[in-house]
């Protein structure tokens, strides 16, 4: 089956790929397929944004689309940064947002979070969501280089002593949000067909 993914996140669309290599699960991103929007997220939830997301580009297309929407809690920020994770800072950087919230938690001693991500799926039968979490810390430093956004803080509960982005991609995607959500995806497309 063939699936448009609603994404213009390079780094999403790579860990993807690698959960699907050699299955019959055919990714095809954005750029794949040409098409040069960016899909709007105007929700206060992981659900809202990732079917808006999808919807954009399905009624685009008409195409069975994904969207993968996503994001890190802090329970000593309320919840923050959440569905804001990516334009948490001003300069909407990963470095930026990673330095804002060491400085956020500077001197906080609950320091517990979790990746979330929602997996929407629309144009194959009624719209669907999967999701997948993650429980971890906030490091006090970065550390790692693999990954992307807030991995180098990210110490997952799952692999002691290591930040996320000290993590291969196959471990990433055994323990992450995205890979969690992701891997619901072949039995919700059997369930449908
Ligand atoms: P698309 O909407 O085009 O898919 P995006 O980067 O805008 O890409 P989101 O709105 O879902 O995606 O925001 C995700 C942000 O959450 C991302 O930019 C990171 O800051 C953070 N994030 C999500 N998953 C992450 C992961 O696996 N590792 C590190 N940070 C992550």
């Amino acid at each position: 089956m063939e699936l448009l993914f609603a994404t213009r996140n390079a780094h999403k669309a790579t860990e993807v790929r690698a959960l699907f290599a050699g299955t019959d699960v055919i990714l095809k991103t954005l750029d794949d397929a040409g098409i040069d929007v960016d899909p709007p997220e105007t929700g206060d939830t992981f659900v809202h944004n990732a079917l808006e997301k999808a919807h954009y580009v399905y009624t685009l297309t008409g195409l069975p689309c994904i969207a993968d929407d996503s994001g890190i809690e802090v329970d000593a920020l309320g919840g923050a940064p959440g569905v804001h994770s990516k334009r948490f800072s001003p300069a909407e950087t990963a470095e930026a947002n990673n330095t804002l919230l060491l400085k956020k938690l500077d001197g906080v001693k609950d320091r517990s979070a979790r990746f979330r991500c929602v997996l929407a799926i629309v144009g194959i039968g009624e719209d669907a969501t999967l999701d997948g979490r993650c429980e971890g810390t906030i490091a006090h430093s970065i550390s790692g280089t693999a990954g992307f956004g807030y991995d180098p803080l990210f110490l997952p509960t799952e692999a002691p002593g290591r930040s996320m982005a000290q993590l291969s991609m196959d471990e990433k995607n055994t323990i992450s949000h995205r890979g969690r959500a992701f891997s619901k995806l072949p039995a919700f497309l059997k369930s449908r067909t």
